[in-house]
């Protein structure tokens, strides 16, 4: 009995560890698949890790490419544009160089045009001019030895003839004796057409309503000296204004009678003064003005024994421009002998 509990026994007990032996060997097995299952995974893991890192390796050596290239086309496009900055300040160099040019040529182009009309403006008819010789003539204390730059007498008179030219220039006064034949043969009175060439030299010169005294008598005198040149004429004829315009010249006395009707044409009261220097005459004007604003100016505080209206009275040298009229070594060798207002 106890023989068969053992053989039971040992039969049961080696049951018992075929089983367990079936059971290690299948978790062993189990285990050995769970290590290929992971180092399958981790193989496959690795592959895609590599094809990731190939991958990006290419896509990293591609972007180093591009980034190369757009550095390249950077410094290209950078040179480009300083090329291009480069030409555009040439341009702009070039469009400054010709829009001077163009404003030069302008400005002579007005010039020539203000030239040319003033020259057109100038002239005057040999009638006008027939009938200031006739007048002239008619003057023999004019003629009389001798002449007004001696100062041997008759002065005054000289002096109101000279501003009696301006005037006439004005409209202001004729000469009733050779009106009718100048009239005959100009259907006007000499006056009128001295006085409408004188308005169409006026009307260039540019004065505005709005100008001073002063701005006035900068243009007047600034026209003048740029149209007007000095010569002495041959027989110390004082020339009225028109002629000094037609002859586009004249010496001191014609230059002081047409500055002198053209600041009274301005509306600036005006004077013709001869002068003296020791043995040497001249002939400026005068003008009725306080001050020649920031131009410096030499003045009489009263003329009234030369007949001239109280006040204060500038000497302008027909000659100079406003600028000029302040030269001691000039202005002040000049005494006043006699003067006759406009
Ligand atoms: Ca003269």
């Amino acid at each position: 009995m106890l023989d068969v509990l053992n053989v039971f026994l040992s039969y049961t007990a080696k049951l018992c560890n075929a089983k367990k032996e079936r059971e290690d060997g299948m978790r062993a097995k189990r285990r050995k698949r769970g290590v290929r299952a992971r180092i399958v995974a981790l193989v496959a893991a690795l592959c895609v890790c590599g094809v990731i890192a190939g991958f990006s390796i290419v896509t990293v050596f591609r972007m180093s490419s591009q980034i190369s290239d757009l550095q390249v086309d950077y410094e290209d496009l950078e040179a480009q544009d300083e090329q291009n900055r480069n030409s555009l300040q040439s341009l702009q160099s070039s469009y400054s160089t010709l829009n001077s040019n163009y404003n030069q040529l302008s400005s002579q182009y007005n010039d020539l045009q203000t030239s040319h009309q003033v020259s057109e403006a100038l002239g005057i008819g040999h009638l006008l001019a027939d009938y200031y010789s006739v007048v002239r003539d008619s003057r023999t204390d004019y003629w009389e030895s001798p002449g007004w730059w001696y100062f041997g007498g008759g002065e005054q008179d000289k002096v109101d003839f000279a501003a009696d030219l301006a005037k006439h220039n004005l409209g202001r006064i004729y000469w009733p004796d050779k009106e009718d034949t100048y009239y005959e043969f100009a259907d006007e009175y000499s006056y009128t057409t001295a006085a409408r060439e004188l308005n169409e030299v006026y009307n260039l010169i540019g004065i505005q309503p709005g100008d001073s005294s002063v701005e006035k008598i900068k243009k007047i005198l600034s026209f003048v000296d740029n149209y007007i040149h000095y010569e002495s004429d041959y027989n110390n004829a004082f020339l009225a204004p028109v002629e000094t315009l037609a002859f586009k010249s004249g010496d001191c006395d014609d230059f002081a009678i047409l500055v002198a009707a053209l600041f009274e044409k301005a509306g600036i009261d005006s004077a013709i003064g001869f002068f003296r220097s020791g043995d040497i005459a001249h002939v400026m004007v005068l003008v009725h003005l306080d001050n020649l604003g920031s131009y410096g100016y030499w003045y009489y505080s009263d003329l009234t024994g030369n007949g001239l209206s109280a006040g204060k009275w500038i000497k302008i040298e027909a000659q100079r421009t406003i600028g000029n009229q302040h030269d001691p070594s000039w202005f002040e060798q000049w005494s006043i002998r006699v003067a006759a207002e406009v």
